[in-house]
């Protein structure tokens, strides 16, 4: 990456890793095309937002009709966090996202490819996980519009069929596929802002293998996979059709992901126990203000807690980190 990029650039530059709508991005981009330092040094990086700028500009008119709904592939995040089901055709995304998420999808046993991106949501304890099934990834093909929603997603599952004989090849050639896109996936969970690569437009995808179809492989096979692997990813052995593994995807995205669920209370009111923020491990009190109303974390005097104190009711200040099933009762 080239040296002396200004303030304004990198700010920009980390505004765009953060953009998950289509018209938020290209928004970022037009700012990193202003404020990028115009010289030799950076011409590669200015043709590279240029050419990403042109192709959101034609992607928004292509869907020309329905331009205000923008792009079609754009999907409005859910819950705990959103996650991806990419694999090569028939490795049986769909079958997983039907039995996890209770849609109901068509599967057959004929190619039934998703042409969109269909969303559904993950039920664990109380709360859950936004599961995108998308159409299939091989060598040969990927949809363009997939790159811009790989981009902004939380994590991957990728789905092989263990049963397939030519299961490590395919997987290998849909990792090279990706990163010709720039998605790097990785064994790393949860991604973070330090981790991100040099490169402004190559992201980091923590994933998470679904090695499928495990109801038709031999008892040795996932061991062979991970072997081959090198256990560079978390694997978990699934089958869509007898169920097994898939009760253990939604405990493993919990813990991989460090969320924290924190209850909010307000003062002498009980504790709202349906709906819990769904944070980060790290999070401060501060960030739950945040979460629940900007004027509140404005504002904010002190909070009372119940969980992570030393004692229940405990007073506590702005920085104070939140843990799992902690209540929190705000103060401003
Ligand atoms: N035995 C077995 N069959 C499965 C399993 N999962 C999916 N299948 C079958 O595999 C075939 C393909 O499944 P899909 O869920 O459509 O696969 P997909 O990855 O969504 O396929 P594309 O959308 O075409 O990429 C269907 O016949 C499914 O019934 C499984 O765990 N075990
Ligand atoms: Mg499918």
């Amino acid at each position: 990456m080239p040296a002396n990029l200004s303030p304004e650039y990198k700010r920009a530059e980390q505004a765009y890793r953060l953009a998950r709508q289509p018209r938020e991005q290209l928004e970022c981009l037009k700012e990193m095309l202003r404020a990028i330092p115009k010289h030799k040094g950076t011409e590669h990086l200015q043709a590279d937002i240029k050419s990403r700028i042109r192709g959101l500009t034609q992607e928004s008119a292509s869907h020309g009709k329905s331009a205000h709904r923008g792009s079609s592939h754009a999907l409005h995040p859910d819950g705990a966090a959103q996650l991806c089901l990419i694999g090569p055709p028939g490795a049986g995304k769909s079958s997983l996202h039907a039995s996890l998420t209770g849609s109901h999808r068509e599967v057959g046993p004929y190619p039934h490819p998703a042409r969109l991106p269909i969303p559904g949501m993950l039920p664990f304890e109380d709360i859950a996980f936004q599961l995108v099934d998308l159409p299939p990834v091989s060598f040969e093909f990927m949809q363009p519009e997939l790159t811009n929603l790989l981009r902004s997603t939380d994590g991957a599952l990728l789905v092989v069929d263990l049963s397939a004989p030519d299961c490590t090849e395919q997987l290998a050639l849909i990792l090279q596929r990706l990163a010709v896109a720039k998605i790097i996936l990785t064994e790393r969970w949860p991604a973070t802002a330090e981790l991100a690569p040099a490169d402004p437009f190559s992201v980091y995808l923590p994933t998470l293998l679904l090695a499928n179809k495990i109801d038709l492989a031999n008892p040795e096979d996932a061991a062979v996979l991970e072997d081959l692997l090198g256990v560079r990813f978390p694997v978990i052995a699934t089958s869509a059709t007898c169920g097994r593994g898939l009760a253990e995807i939604g405990p493993f995205l919990f813990r991989a992901l460090g969320i924290v669920r924190v209850y909010t209370k307000a003062p002498g009111k009980p504790i709202d126990q349906n709906r819990p923020f769904t944070m980060r491990r790290g999070d401060t009190v501060l960030d739950v203000a945040l979460r629940v109303h900007p004027d509140i974390a404005r504002t904010f005097k002190f909070a009372r807690i119940w969980g992570s104190g030393k004692f229940n009711g405990q007073h506590v200040g702005a920085d104070h980190p939140v843990a799992d099933t902690d209540v929190v009762e705000l103060h401003a």
